[in-house]
């Protein structure tokens, strides 16, 4: 059974301006290099790339009033924003090859006002090792790339929350979380209070990722008809992947993050995705993204023997 889709638009953001430490702006040309858009196409798919959008330098400020380089995050998620949503209305499954995380504000702006103008409910599964759910009052950083959840749930600058076609961009309940090993003191009470749906390590650890990843797509069936995906490479253990700035010990191995991605594809429900904070700066050779190649190939559909009968249980 074929669920891949037909044609795919790839969008760079080459930016690390939501992030402390410099680097992810290098992420999109680590993924061509490491043969994205050849990877799609052996798998059938028409592959469009679309080229880097073109944003403004990081200008390294200190953070001001809880926010580093907030002007430039606004514009960089401006242009995601767009790209996005232009790519969905052309009908394409598209992906966002970032750049740090903040972009995910702007990259699930564009794919929800698809959603509203389609009438389409949007889940969102946020495969991370950080929450991300951070606000001023609770990061400790400033750095935005640790806030895009909070901002997308309509807590934070107003540059931000403003972005999409209604404030809240995404209702929390529907984001799903996976993988999650890193939540600063203060940003676990915005977490519960939120009402995000997280299978942190531990929950990996003691049910295993096949019985995780059933609820979490049980979950993400319930909510709608269009998943978006946000998979910040930092949710993979430090050891297969060190190209990250913020690593966090105690990730997923290769093969539970390879089931995961196969049970993405099972489901049926992506109609789009990012790949997220690789810094080629921090790695060794190409290796994590030419891991994150090979992981969103089981995403899209690649698999070790043909299945001779379909395994979507998730599908409304
Ligand atoms: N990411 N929680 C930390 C902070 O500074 O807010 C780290 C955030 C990392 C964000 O990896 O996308
Ligand atoms: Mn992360
Ligand atoms: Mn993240
Ligand atoms: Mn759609």
């Amino acid at each position: 059974q074929k669920t891949a889709p037909e044609r795919v638009s790839l969008i760079g953001a080459p930016t690390d301006v939501g992030a402390g430490r410099r680097g992810s702006s290098m992420g999109p040309e680590a993924l061509r290099v490491a043969g994205l858009h050849k990877m799609l196409r052996g798998l059938g798919m028409e592959v469009v790339d679309r080229g880097d959008l073109i944003g403004p330098l990081n200008p390294e400020e200190k953070p001001v009033n809880g926010y580093r380089n907030l002007k430039e995050v606004a514009a960089w998620n401006g242009l995601v924003r767009d790209a996005m949503y232009e790519a969905l209305k052309d009908g394409d499954f598209p992906i966002l090859m970032g750049g740090d995380h903040c972009l995910a504000v702007g990259s699930i702006a564009g794919v929800a006002k698809h959603c509203h103008e389609a009438g389409k409910s949007l889940s969102v599964l946020w495969l991370d090792a950080h929450a991300d759910f951070n606000t001023p009052d609770t990061s400790p950083s400033g750095n935005i790339h640790g806030m895009p959840i909070a901002c997308l749930a309509g807590h934070g600058p107003k540059e931000l929350t403003g972005l999409g076609h209604a404030v809240p961009i995404l209702d929390p309940t529907n984001v799903i979380q996976v993988g999650i090993r890193s939540v600063d003191a203060a940003e676990k009470e915005l977490v519960a209070e939120n009402g995000l749906t997280v299978y942190d390590m531990r929950q990996i650890d003691e049910h295993g990722m096949r019985r995780v990843m059933d609820m979490a797509l049980a979950k993400a069936a319930e909510a709608g008809g269009h998943m978006h995906v946000s998979f910040d490479v930092d949710f993979l253990d430090p050891s297969i992947a060190p190209g990250v700035p913020t690593t966090v010990p105690g990730g997923p191995n290769y093969r539970e993050a390879q089931l995961c991605m196969e049970m993405i594809y099972d489901s049926g429900l992506t109609c789009s995705l990012d790949i997220m904070e690789l810094n080629p700066a921090f790695d060794r050779g190409n290796m994590t993204a030419e891991l994150a190649v090979e992981l969103v190939s089981s995403l899209f559909g690649e698999q070790t023997l043909a299945r001779t009968h379909s395994n979507r249980k998730y599908s409304l």
